[in-house]
């Protein structure tokens, strides 16, 4: 008998990706979209519109993307009428923002169109705010001083003003572009916006992910009135919809679908949350002390943990996607992957072989030489101001490195600086887990356990955002099917463990250890 089977999206900054998982917790298929490359005609670079400190992501590339990922699944010899239930990931904090007209189109689609074909109209700005969006400062200063301070705002918000955070972006809209503002009917999160092209109508924001907007309280778990009012008015909470648990079915997957595709009239849609609260749900972890180090556009760090513990200064404490009585914490570095690639193309030719070569021919802490690469303007620790920043061995600036130098500086500052500002905000890991793209370098691998002094385990793939919303499409559908919340961990006592990769060499971490303090004060300098 065929087992039933599971469908994870993972709308990240470059692409879409589309796992099928079957109830046994096994990969059956997997396919993905990558925005540049497939659909080029959106002109983003990296999936993104830079424009300054304004960045944005085409809304219809989103839908385009979801056509082709379909087109994929249909063309696989894959059962779409086996899947029980779909899920997926959004990248944080980036919005979708909708006209009076969405509403009727979601729900009056004809099979026999291309979703993008008929849904061109339905967006009140075709160009949405994504996470690397930095141009929202003097709102993030009004909303904390209206709500009595950055420490009461992260008290209730789990974080303080931050410029990417939704809150602050609609803001920027509600005070600049109130023609915009008016003609929207719904904005949604990115992780909202696509089940609601699945179910033919507005999906609910889910506890998680509305985590990452500045306006949602935490712990009663509804949007917070006076943040609301400031960053929208009395009309946002309409336009925002209720946020709900993350667990929660949607509805099921509408007609356009069943027909189009094949999928079941029955095929249950559960809230989509954020990428980086699907990572912890992909990884199944629930120990306090197992910390996730997730590599893509952005490096985060993060964590489960029971009790909220804000930090007014770095951070962010989200609503769990596993358990709506539960947290995650977390810290962000904008310079990710597209850093390390940037110098691996200058420096090592674009391989990454070439660029590992180099690394072994300088030694752990590089002589005392120190880089800073903010390529796009940093989040953690806050620094507006890009380029690359070289000093040697007594601090002093210079220009150069030699080019293996390079290599290695840029993947030691970027986690240094992920240790540094971890242990400052009470992160203190027993064993570190890798995950996303760069977590297969064992080059890497070793320099992040070296550096933490402690071993780094990764997963059975090292995409845990689209496992993590395949794996929540089938916790969403367990507790619907049985009328009450499941523990998550009922429902995923298959996963695979992380295995352990790196071994710390402890004689590295004393080097890095010591190098730390140094590293903190030239860091300061940047601010
Ligand atoms: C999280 C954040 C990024 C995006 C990347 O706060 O801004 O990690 O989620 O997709």
């Amino acid at each position: 008998m065929l087992r039933d089977t599971f469908l994870g999206l993972d709308l990240s900054t470059q692409g879409l990706k589309a796992t099928i998982i079957d109830s046994e917790l096994s990969i059956v298929f997997e396919t993905a979209v990558n925005f540049d490359q497939d659909l080029p005609e959106f002109g983003t670079e990296g999936g993104a519109l830079i424009d300054g400190e304004t960045v944005t992501a085409p809304s219809l590339m989103f839908v385009k993307a979801l056509d082709l990922v379909l087109k994929h699944l249909s063309e696989s010899d894959i059962d779409l009428s086996n899947i029980k239930a779909i899920s997926g990931s959004g990248q944080q904090h980036g919005s979708v923002w909708l006209n009076a007209s969405a509403r009727v189109r979601l729900s009056s689609l004809s099979p026999t169109m291309t979703l993008a074909e008929q849904l061109t109209n339905i967006f009140s700005m075709s160009n949405g705010p994504i996470w690397m969006d930095s141009s929202t400062g003097k709102y993030c200063e009004e909303l904390e001083s209206i709500i009595g301070g950055s420490k009461e705002l992260a008290r209730i918000t789990g974080s303080r003003a931050f410029e990417r955070f939704t809150g602050n972006q609609i803001a920027k809209y509600f005070y600049c572009q109130p023609e915009i503002y008016k003609k929207t009917e719904r904005i949604s999160l990115i992780s909202s916006f696509i089940p609601s092209l699945l179910i033919g109508n507005f999906a609910s924001i889910d506890f998680s992910d509305g985590s990452g907007m500045n306006i949602l309280d935490i712990n009663e778990k509804h949007w917070d009135e006076t943040a609301l009012n400031y960053v929208g008015g009395n009309k946002l909470q309409g336009k925002l919809g209720k946020p709900l648990a993350s667990h929660t079915v949607a509805g099921n997957i509408s007609k356009y679908f069943v027909e189009r595709y094949g999928f079941a009239s029955d095929c249950a849609v559960v809230l989509f949350s954020g990428d980086n609260p699907n990572s912890l749900a992909g990884l199944a972890v629930t120990g306090p002390n197992d910390v996730i180090i997730s590599m893509g556009t952005s490096d985060t760090i993060f964590g489960a943990t029971e009790k909220t513990t804000p930090s007014e200064k770095r951070g962010h404490v989200f609503i769990s996607p596993m358990n709506p009585d539960s947290f995650m914490v977390m810290l962000v570095r904008q310079n990710g992957s597209l850093t390390r690639e940037k110098v691996r193309d200058q420096w090592a030719n674009a391989s990454w072989k070439t660029f590992t070569e180099m690394l072994h021919k300088t030694p752990a802490g590089n002589n005392g030489k120190i880089g800073f690469y903010f390529f796009t303007p940093e989040i953690t620790p806050a620094i507006k101001n890009t380029g690359v920043f070289r000093f040697d061995s007594n601090g002093q600036k210079t220009d150069t490195f030699s080019p293996e130098e390079e290599a290695r500086a840029v993947f030691e500052s970027q986690f240094m600086s992920l240790r540094l500002h971890s242990e400052q905000f009470g992160l203190n890991p027993n064993l570190i887990i890798a995950t996303g793209g760069a977590s297969v370098d064992r080059a890497l691998t070793q320099i992040i356990s070296d550096i933490f002094g402690k071993p780094v385990a990764i997963g059975d793939t090292p995409d845990s955002a689209a496992m993590g919303a395949a794996y929540r499409a089938l916790h969403g559908y367990i507790c619907n099917k049985e009328g009450r919340y499941v523990p998550y961990t009922d429902v995923t006592a298959k996963a695979i463990q992380p295995k352990i990769v790196s071994e710390p060499n402890m004689s590295n971490h004393e080097t890095y250890s010591n190098l730390l303090p140094r590293f903190e004060e030239l860091e300061e300098t940047l601010k």
